[in-house]
């Protein structure tokens, strides 16, 4: 099933959303305009903002008021991927030029502020205090997050733990903050919201690694975006800990640093696949969305409930 299909139900909200982000990034510089714009209509899947609405389903259901925090969510997640393709000397995201390249890297990191400014104000519509404390904490994890990303390239020493710390801080924990924040838009009672918090981590948990698997397995058509990046970046993701578990691959690994030719890493990621290391990488995000379907169990049944679990089984097999 396709994922849109889903949560065809919230059909006409998704859509009112979609006006929404159009309208939020409308600008009286046309420059800031063009470019926030640029980014919006290649796509994406959307996921924060219809978590966002699902969760917002627990509770006092307001579309006028749940769309707010849905904005604010997508907006600081293209904002993030504005900065992130700075940080990366990213070419291309979601099939399309990034915006540092169409334009160039001082364009991109204003683009990308003003896209977060916009995020804030959509937010001011939410009165709950709380959801700005939470969301505020957030964004401070995802900074921490990229930091400890720089700081921990080319380092081979590191361990599971680590991984999963820089994942959970870059992706899992705005995903599950999208699920607390509409649950808390719309007046859900902490027990229940809380829930939703840990389901939303574990899906974005499982999302990232399949993101990470993705790197290795698919190809630029399908990701729009390089396939292969992570390891030409130094970025030591979960198939590369479990493929260092090989004593080959692990030699080969260890020697990769910023000067290793593409020819040669090219090389190194035929290697790592043909070790058990995607399989394993997979079991683990297997293994977090057991999780995130387990705390589905706890939430009240309907709908909603279903489609949470429609969305996260497909986050678990998809190809892009
Ligand atoms: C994408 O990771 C991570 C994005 C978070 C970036 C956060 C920044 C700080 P990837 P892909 C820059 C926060 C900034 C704000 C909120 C304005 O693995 O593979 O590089 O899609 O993702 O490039
Ligand atoms: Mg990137
Ligand atoms: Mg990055
Ligand atoms: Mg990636």
């Amino acid at each position: 099933m396709k994922l849109n299909m889903m949560y065809s139900f919230l059909k006409a909200d998704i859509d009112l959303i979609e006006k929404e982000l159009e309208a939020a990034i409308e600008s009286h510089s046309p420059l800031l305009s063009e470019a926030s714009l640029h980014l919006l209509q290649a796509g994406g899947k959307r996921i924060r903002p219809v978590f966002v609405l699902l969760a917002a389903k627990f509770g006092e259901y307001d579309i006028h008021i749940t769309k707010n925090v849905a904005v604010a969510l997508e907006l600081i997640h293209m904002a993030s991927l504005v900065h992130d393709d700075v940080i990366d000397d990213a070419e291309l995201r979601r099939g399309k030029p990034t915006i540092k390249a169409k334009w160039d890297n001082r364009i991109a990191m204003y683009t990308g502020d003003y896209i977060f400014a916009k995020s804030l104000e959509y937010m001011t519509k939410i009165e709950h205090v709380e959801a700005h404390k939470i969301l505020a904490n957030t964004i401070v994890e995802v900074c921490i997050g990229e930091i400890e990303q720089i700081k921990d390239k080319y380092r081979y020493d590191q361990n599971l733990r680590d991984y999963l710390r820089r994942i959970k801080r870059k992706t899992a924990l705005l995903i599950a903050v999208s699920c607390q924040l509409g649950a808390i838009a719309s007046g859900v009672d902490e027990q229940i919201h809380k829930k939703l918090f840990l389901f939303g981590y574990y899906v974005g948990m499982s999302f990232q690694i399949t993101d990470d698997i993705l790197d290795f397995t698919s190809t630029e058509k399908e990701l729009g975006k390089p396939a292969g990046s992570d390891l030409l970046q130094g970025n030591v993701t979960l198939p590369v800990l479990y493929a260092m578990k090989n004593e080959e691959a692990r030699t080969r690994i260890t020697l990769v640093n910023e000067e290793t030719s593409k020819e040669e890493m090219l090389h190194i990621i035929e290697f790592i696949k043909s070790t058990d290391a995607i399989e394993k990488s997979h079991a683990l995000s297997q293994r977090y969305l057991d999780k995130a379907l387990h705390i589905l169990e706890g939430l009240p049944n309907g709908r909603t409930k279903k489609t949470f679990r429609d969305i996260a089984n497909y986050i678990g097999k998809r190809k892009y």
